[in-house]
């Protein structure tokens, strides 16, 4: 059933290995073309533009772009107590997480009288973006705002694409999760327009202010993306989201029934996602191939699954050890990366290059997608190489905060003015000879 590559005994290096492994190819460049009209008819038309493409692409127009608060409430009201006590669970376990990754300023002594200081500003105001199109994903809604309270965000704005069969609002659920999280500020806008009117701001149709964000972050689909990579400068913006990916590093020891299940539960996402097998066993991919057979067209979403296993994102790699299958996984970099072998824990100590990583038999990646206390914004299309996932770090800033006394300064005069006179820069030199003009040479 998936698509069989077979390195065993041959891997190749990271770069070719890179260019040999299944991936989806998107292309925001070829968005950004799309994607640049929407973005100027709301810098220069404001809301006017913003409705103008909402009715276009959503086929609902709202009243305002502000949802009102009493629908968040009454979101709340009507949320299933089952979905209200696991988001409940889902946050707590969240914030436990996120609470931990708070930093604390950091004091160095660089000299006597000279210290810098690495102090963690969180960013004023952020946009948060939650994805509506073929699932609702108040779990996103989560996984955006914990991490940004945690870091002491002060202003949040949640943005979610309006539904026609909700009357122009986000999906319930969505709003039920951002009144749950104490956030009362949700625009229903999304794709390109949402980042535009988030990075421009915008007057509403009711007079009241949309006040433009610093950063913008959350998942999105490739106009998203391209309306991201266009802004950004204007805004912060998180890593790039690309189609999801999961890659999971199975020896013969995996129980093939949990590898099909967990390939399948992200296939379920989008025809474009990744479900990657890498593994020892030729013996274990053929039954996870048998169990994919058996359960895809038992799932929900039988063909959206069918299509994102059968295509060129998606397939099994054979290698001959685990440590072949390291280098394999190191290269792909996946969002969510699985190890199902014997010794899982030192295994997993030894990945690189990974968004998440998940542990052994009782760790699938819907755990983490959902219940985990981990986050499930995540780098994808390889961007594990060199970017993290969503946490409190990507709502702080770190300034550099000097501090120096005459004496220190008048210790290192001579090097900086050395420095500045090797770089053809003496007025640089000069500012600290000013300081010390009276001084006997
Ligand atoms: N697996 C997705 C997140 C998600 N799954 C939301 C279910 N809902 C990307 O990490
Ligand atoms: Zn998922």
């Amino acid at each position: 059933m998936l698509n069989r590559t077979d390195l065993r005994g041959r891997v190749p290096r990271p770069a070719e290995l890179r260019a040999t492994l299944p991936r989806a190819e998107v292309n925001v460049d070829a968005a950004l073309h799309q994607v640049r009209p929407v973005v100027d008819a709301v810098r220069d038309r404001g809301v006017e533009a913003v409705l103008e493409y909402t009715e276009k692409f959503d086929g609902v127009r709202p009243a305002t772009v502000r949802v009102p608060r009493a629908e968040l409430d009454r979101a709340l009201v009507e949320l299933d107590p089952d979905v209200r006590a696991a988001l409940d669970e889902a946050i707590v376990r969240a914030r436990a997480v996120h609470a931990d990754q708070r930093r604390d300023d950091v004091t160095t002594q660089v000299a006597d009288g000279g210290t810098v200081t690495e102090r963690w500003v969180p960013v004023s105001r952020v946009g948060l973006y939650a994805p509506g199109g073929l699932a609702v994903y108040p779990s996103s809604v989560v996984m955006n705002v914990v991490p940004a309270q945690a870091a002491g965000v002060g202003s949040l704005v949640l943005c979610s694409p309006p539904q026609a069969e909700f009357g122009g609002l986000p999906h319930p659920t969505t709003l039920a999760a951002a009144a749950l999280l104490g956030v009362d500020e949700v625009w229903a806008v999304g794709g390109a327009q949402a980042v535009a009117v988030l990075a421009h701001g915008a007057v509403d149709t009711d007079g009241s202010e949309l006040d433009p964000v610093d950063m913008v972050t959350g998942p999105g689909n490739v106009y998203l993306t391209a309306a991201k990579r266009m802004l950004r400068g204007i805004i912060g913006i998180d890593s790039e989201a690309g189609p999801t990916e999961i890659a999971i590093l199975a020896d013969e020891t995996a129980d093939a029934g949990h590898v099909a299940a967990d390939l399948i539960s992200q296939a379920e996402h989008d025809t474009l996602a990744a479900s990657v097998l890498v593994t020892t066993s030729e013996r274990l991919a053929d039954d996870v191939d048998a169990e994919l057979a058996r359960r895809v067209g038992k799932t929900k979403h039988t063909e959206r699954v069918d299509t994102a296993l059968r295509g060129a994102q998606s397939g099994t790699v054979l290698v001959s050890t685990v440590d072949e299958g390291l280098q394999v996984v190191d290269a792909y970099a996946a969002e969510h990366l699985e190890i199902q072998t014997a010794g899982a824990r030192e295994v997993a100590a030894r990945v690189r290059n990974a968004g998440a990583v998940f542990v052994g038999p009782y760790a699938p990646v819907s755990l983490g997608d959902y219940c985990a206390g981990s986050n499930h914004v995540l780098p994808t299309g390889g961007f594990a190489r060199h970017s993290s996932g969503l946490s409190v770090q990507t709502f702080l800033r770190g300034i550099h905060v000097i501090d120096y006394s005459e004496a220190a300064l008048r210790e290192v005069a001579g090097k900086v003015v050395a420095l500045a006179d090797a770089e053809d820069l003496p007025a640089h030199g000069e500012a600290v000879q000013a300081r010390f003009e009276g001084d006997a040479r």
